[in-house]
């Protein structure tokens, strides 16, 4: 088998955003679109000669087709060994687990995470490093550089290899090691949290249902949920994952896991109700007939975290991303513990929990995670869920009622536009930066604006500095609207506007969230001129 070196011209638009480069299916299909990708990554990572890479995905459409190519690509730059998981398939949270467990050089993950799939639909790929973690902006950034000089790159002319069974061949000199998906991650999670009192509880009568989407973590929930803690067959629903996700969008929120919620707030319903993304590293929590926002839920895992036994010993410290609400400040300040605000993305909780500052991280976008690995994990957080509710033998609504007379209720809600014109877009946000100067002091019904700017993010570890991350717009009570651009979509643009209220008074804990924020929402649609110069009337989708 010989090593080919093809000539290639650069793309100019593999620029990672905020979790890898994620483009249309048919971008990647573009001849040498994936492989000059892969060997930017490659040459800028500088593996030594012999070093081992986890490859997985989650599974979608052109998952397959691109490991065969990025096999032949590693074997012809010298790595001496890959991983990769059956049928090409590992959540980021088992594929980060991988890379840390073995010690590899990284890994390379395939997913566009929420992202519908299919022919038509998106695919997505990034490089996490030895930590096993998202590539740090500094690494992304040369990623970048590299794709817009690359002339050329090197793969192996072989035939593609059979990825169904558990195996070890050879592929050139590179050994190929086919690896169960699913053990390595359940075996950390049975040394996480407490399997027998979870058990305990789900034989005692306590009713769960956990909707994969059809997406990656199918497997590991039937694994875990269903073999090892006892749970019935049914209580995993769309536990089969397909390459287009069965049409559906992948995406754990009450708009699109609506079968789910349909379930949970229907007749009969169960106790507990989760679901995760495509890749599964998000989650949604419901109870009976109740939502947890993801923001609460960082702030109760960490101020319940000693119940399970990962964390028996405390947490060092929680970090959030900037338009995650601060209910896990409060948290933190209660226990003492610091607390960081980082930009949005998992890339940036890296350096916090290699330095051991931080325990927990967590985003408004329905991610959260610890440093059991250094991915967000969304069936980790359906654990300790179950584990707090096992040992405090509540619902999940009277944890969370608990919690918010105890320490106040941040009410909270995100409104995405998605798929704008990326003019529109842009003239919001330059709109609003126009406005900071005028902006404090003036006051809007009941709320006054106190300060404004475009948030930025000097890394406690190393340095460096994130600037542009999310435009805030703070008000002398405490409370937040957030615009921002995001960095995951693949067509036009989309907005996310983030809104947040801080209510102490307990009377008030039980308004609906939309009720609560309804004044700071036209606020929000006022200062920015959105209807206007975006023609939108509704968000796409509010959460
Ligand atoms: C979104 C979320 C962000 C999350 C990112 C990746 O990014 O807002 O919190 O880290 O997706 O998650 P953006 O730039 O579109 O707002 V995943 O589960 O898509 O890897
Ligand atoms: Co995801």
């Amino acid at each position: 088998m010989s090593i080919r070196t093809i000539p290639t011209q650069a793309f100019s638009d593999q620029k990672p955003g905020t979790s890898g480069l994620r483009k249309k299916v048919t971008v990647f299909q573009k001849p040498h679109y994936l492989e000059n990708f892969v060997q930017s990554i490659f040459d800028t990572i500088a593996a030594p000669q012999g070093a081992t890479l986890v490859v997985g995905g989650d599974g979608r459409y052109y998952n397959r087709s691109a490991i065969q190519t990025i096999l032949k690509m590693a074997a012809a730059n010298g790595f001496g060994r890959v991983l990769v998981g059956r049928g090409g398939i590992l959540s980021t949270p088992a594929a980060s687990c991988v890379i840390r467990k073995y010690e590899t050089y990284g890994g390379i993950i395939l997913s566009a995470s929420h992202n519908p799939g299919g022919p038509d639909g998106d695919f997505g790929i990034k490089y996490n490093g030895e930590n096993g973690g998202p590539a740090t902006e500094t690494v992304t950034e040369a990623i970048y550089a590299r794709s817009k000089e690359i002339s050329a790159y090197k793969i192996l002319a072989a035939a593609d290899v059979s990825l169904d069974e558990l195996a070890e061949f050879s592929l050139g000199s590179m050994r190929v090691e086919v690896i169960d998906p699913v053990a390595d991650y359940a075996e950390l999670m049975e040394s996480l949290f407490d399997f027998p009192a979870i058990r305990a509880l789900l034989a005692g009568g306590f009713r769960l249902k956990f909707d994969a989407m059809h997406a990656v973590t199918g497997p590991y929930a039937r694994d875990i949920l269903v073999d090892r803690l006892g749970a019935p067959a049914d209580s995993v629903m769309n536990a089969v994952p397909l390459e287009d996700f069965g049409n559906g969008h992948p995406d754990p929120n009450l708009t699109y896991a609506h079968d789910l919620v349909e379930i949970v707030y229907g007749a009969d319903a169960p106790d507990f109700g989760a679901a995760s993304d495509g890749d599964g590293d998000r989650n949604m929590i419901l109870g009976q007939r109740f939502f947890v926002t993801p923001s609460d839920s960082l702030a109760l895992l960490a101020a319940n975290a000693t119940l399970a036994p990962g964390y028996k010993g405390g947490i060092a410290g929680i970090a959030r991303s900037m338009p995650t609400s601060a209910a896990a400040d409060r948290v933190a300040a209660a226990l003492g513990l610091p607390c960081f605000e980082t930009p949005t993305g998992w890339k940036f909780f890296g350096n916090l929990m290699d330095a051991g500052k931080v325990t927990l991280c967590g985003e408004e976008s329905f991610g959260t995670g610890s440093n059991h690995v250094r991915e967000k994990d969304g069936l980790w957080a359906v654990l300790f869920w179950l584990n707090i509710v096992a040992a405090r033998k509540q619902s999940v609504e009277s944890i969370v009622r608990e919690h918010w007379a105890k320490y106040g209720r941040n009410f909270y809600s995100r409104y995405d536009y998605e798929a704008l014109p990326t003019e529109a877009a842009n003239g919001v946000m330059t709109h609003l930066r126009d406005s900071f100067a005028t902006l404090p002091g003036q006051v809007f019904g009941n709320y006054t604006v106190a300060t404004c700017d475009d948030f930025s993010y000097t890394d406690p570890v190393d340095g460096s500095v994130s600037t542009k991350q999310g435009i805030r717009i703070l008000f002398a009570d405490g409370s937040r609207i957030i615009y921002r651009l995001s960095g995951t979509g693949t067509e036009g643009a989309t907005l996310r506007v983030y809104l947040e209220a801080y209510e102490a008074d307990v009377a008030r804990h039980g308004l609906d969230a939309q009720e609560a924020l309804k004044e700071l929402i036209a606020i929000a649609l006022q200062l920015s001129e959105l209807k206007g110069r975006t023609g939108r009337e509704q968000p796409t989708v509010i959460t």
